[in-house]
């Protein structure tokens, strides 16, 4: 190694060494092993920073130089699930000019590691972390994809499954087959009123297509936690082997060339009897271990936090007290997903505006992974303390937005689905992709409704207001409808959520390389979004401010002293005085969808958004 690397690596223990030592100090220090296990692991991190490639060691310095350059670069995610966007890993490589088209620097590739073999949730059941799923192809694929994305300045997104491995991997096999140490890999309980204890205050992912949090092993002479599918087997993070083998599978696959690491499921990392097992005090500490892993082995990697809790229970993820800022750089804002769908469904702006006006901001450094739709289904109850909080029945005010939704209220637009809900009564989840829910026509060369469209508009124009990285759901840059494909029938029975994963429709492809229909619609208006907010002014480091526009559809967000959205839930047109939101009453539009210039005033037609974005960066002169 040259004494640049290793003097590099030196400065790099002093600033992450100490953090990584007390945190896993404080949470296995009291095992007679620790100080051992402890050197083990370093020596490990040690020969994975000497492992690490040049061109990504490269990559690392730039990016430790400048801890928020996601934030400057004003990253556009776009998220695909291989086989559905690409159908292998090369394949995904081919679809590199599309994303290049519409401006995407980051991709959130689904799971694509090897996978249980059978159903699998969708590759969230995995089965190596070493290998590649064969169908997608190898790890050689794996390395060559993402050189070809950083060539095109594109971020490799990777899902790190933290919570759970499947039935069929190595660990699980070995602990069926009587393996102590493995066996410990997981929580296991040989008699069923343990497992009843906890269940008293569980709550349940999937309460139809997988009741209940444990499952009967025989093999294993008891009860399994599975949080989520059967064959998804908790991971036990009090047992110190468990932490080392995940930070070691991610740091090999960060020298593979993933950027950034969605850690799915992280809320459910630790359990502590009489609590709802999620978001405990030790979760935070383990993610904040492996953040000072990656710290010491490759600086320039994201952490992305998968919590779709309450926002307050979000907020802890980017690090709180004296580790402020030192756990994700990012992580996903389902409750302005959730609110914003819901006011659509409403015709009133307050949930995102009550949400947003409570919703701090995030520690330097990070910031928010927003979006409009994604793989799974819209969880209702994000929402529940903000509704509660509000004054309202959760059950009843929610249950009416899902309905409207879910197309069984006369007159919705939308065509969505209940998920997990036992009848109309229950609320869970909303399933859909976003062009079923604003009511965009299935038929990618229908002429779409002006008002559809606007809808599709003022979604995507929020999340890509707000967040530090706004993330498209594949097949919405086109406006791809629900799954219709009758090889899917089976899948989207068992589990809804297939509903909104299509293939890349290759006659929407079509017709948006024609310049027609709705395919051509959409995707140019993600481009003029886009490109409006990359333009110099477009204050990407100012916090979102809720200002009253008083009247209840609008939503109207500050970023900085000169720039302002506005954004129209309402179903009735409305007036707006720009000069008395404290912008000169000229401003131009930077975009500007559904509004109207009637003189000093500004009239906004249901579903409209109007952008307003000073010509220069802020503090120039
Ligand atoms: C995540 O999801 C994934 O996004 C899902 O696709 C997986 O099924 C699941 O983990 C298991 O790996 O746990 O913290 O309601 O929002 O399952 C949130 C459905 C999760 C998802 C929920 C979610």
């Amino acid at each position: 190694m040259s004494a640049d690397r290793q003097a590099e690596g030196a400065q790099r223990f002093d600033r992450a060494g100490e953090a990584l030592v007390d945190r896993l100090a404080s949470l296995y220090g009291e095992r007679g092993d620790f100080a051992e296990w402890l050197g083990d692991l370093c020596q490990a991190l040690g020969t994975l920073a000497v492992a690490r490639p040049h061109d990504l060691a490269a990559l690392d310095r730039q990016r430790e130089s400048r801890p928020d350059w996601f934030i400057e670069q004003r990253m556009l995610g776009y998220s695909a699930y291989v086989d559905r966007f690409g159908g292998t890993l090369a394949g995904v490589a081919g679809r590199i000019p599309h994303l290049a088209r519409l401006g995407v620097d980051y991709l959130h590739l689904l799971p694509f590691l090897r996978a249980r073999s059978g159903d699998s949730d969708g590759g969230f059941a995995v089965a190596s972390f070493d290998e590649v799923e064969p169908a997608y192809g190898s790890m050689a694929d794996l390395e060559a994809l993402t050189a070809q994305l950083r060539e095109a300045g594109i971020s490799l997104c990777s899902d790190l499954v933290l919570n759970h491995v499947a039935d069929d991997h190595a660990w699980a096999r070995a602990a069926m087959a009587g393996d102590a140490d493995k066996r410990a890999f997981f929580h296991v309980f040989a008699d069923r009123a343990r497992a009843d204890a906890y269940e008293a205050t569980l709550g349940e992912v999937f309460p139809q297509a997988a009741p209940g949090n444990f499952t009967h092993v025989p093999a294993m002479g008891g009860w399994v936690w599975t949080t989520f599918y059967p064959f998804q087997w908790d991971l036990n993070y009090a047992h110190p082997p468990v932490f080392a083998e995940m930070a070691q599978a991610m740091l090999r696959l960060a020298n593979r060339g993933v950027e950034v690491f969605r850690l799915d499921s992280a809320p459910f990392l630790w359990k502590r009897p009489g609590t709802n097992c999620l978001n405990q005090p030790e979760v935070h500490v383990v993610l904040a271990a492996l953040r000072a892993c990656a710290t010491l082995v490759a600086p320039g990697v994201l952490l992305k936090a998968e919590a779709i809790v309450p926002v307050e229970q979000v907020m802890p993820y980017f690090g709180e007290g004296d580790r402020r800022g030192q756990e994700c750089q990012l992580a996903y804002h389902s409750g302005l997903m959730a609110s914003a769908w819901a006011a659509l469904a409403e015709g009133d702006a307050a949930l995102p505006r009550q949400l947003l006006a409570r919703t701090p901001a995030t520690p330097p450094g990070t910031g928010w992974i927003t979006y409009v739709r994604c793989h799974d289904d819209i969880v209702w109850n994000v929402l529940r303390p903000l509704v509660e909080s509000a004054g309202g029945d959760f059950h009843q005010r929610i249950g009416r937005a899902a309905a409207f939704l879910e197309g069984r209220v006369p007159g919705s637009f939308a065509r969505g689905a209940a998920f997990q809900a036992g009848d109309d009564d229950a609320i869970h989840g909303s399933n859909g992709m976003a062009a079923a829910l604003v009511g965009l026509p299935d038929d990618p060369h229908v002429a779409p409704d002006p008002a559809a469209v606007r809808r599709f508009v003022l979604m995507h124009a929020l999340a890509l207001w707000v967040g530090a990285v706004p993330l498209l759901y594949m097949g919405d840059e086109l406006g791809q409808g629900n799954n219709a494909d009758p090889a899917d029938r089976g899948r989207i029975a068992a589990d809804g959520r297939w509903l909104q994963r299509p293939h890349l429709s290759a006659a929407a492809m079509a017709a948006l390389e024609q310049q027609r229909g709705v395919p051509a619609t959409t995707f140019a208006a993600l481009r003029a979004l886009v490109a409006a907010r990359r333009r110099p002014g477009f204050p990407a480091r100012e916090a979102v401010q809720v200002v009253d526009a008083g009247h209840p559809g609008l939503l109207a967000l500050r970023r900085g002293p000169g720039a302002l959205a506005l954004f129209h839930f309402g179903r009735e047109p409305v007036a707006v005085d720009l000069a008395a939101l404290g912008l000169p009453a000229d401003a131009r539009g930077a975009i500007s969808s559904g509004v109207e210039d009637t003189g000093r005033l500004r009239t906004l037609a249901p579903w409209a958004t109007l952008w307003i974005i000073p010509e220069r960066e802020p503090g120039d002169a």
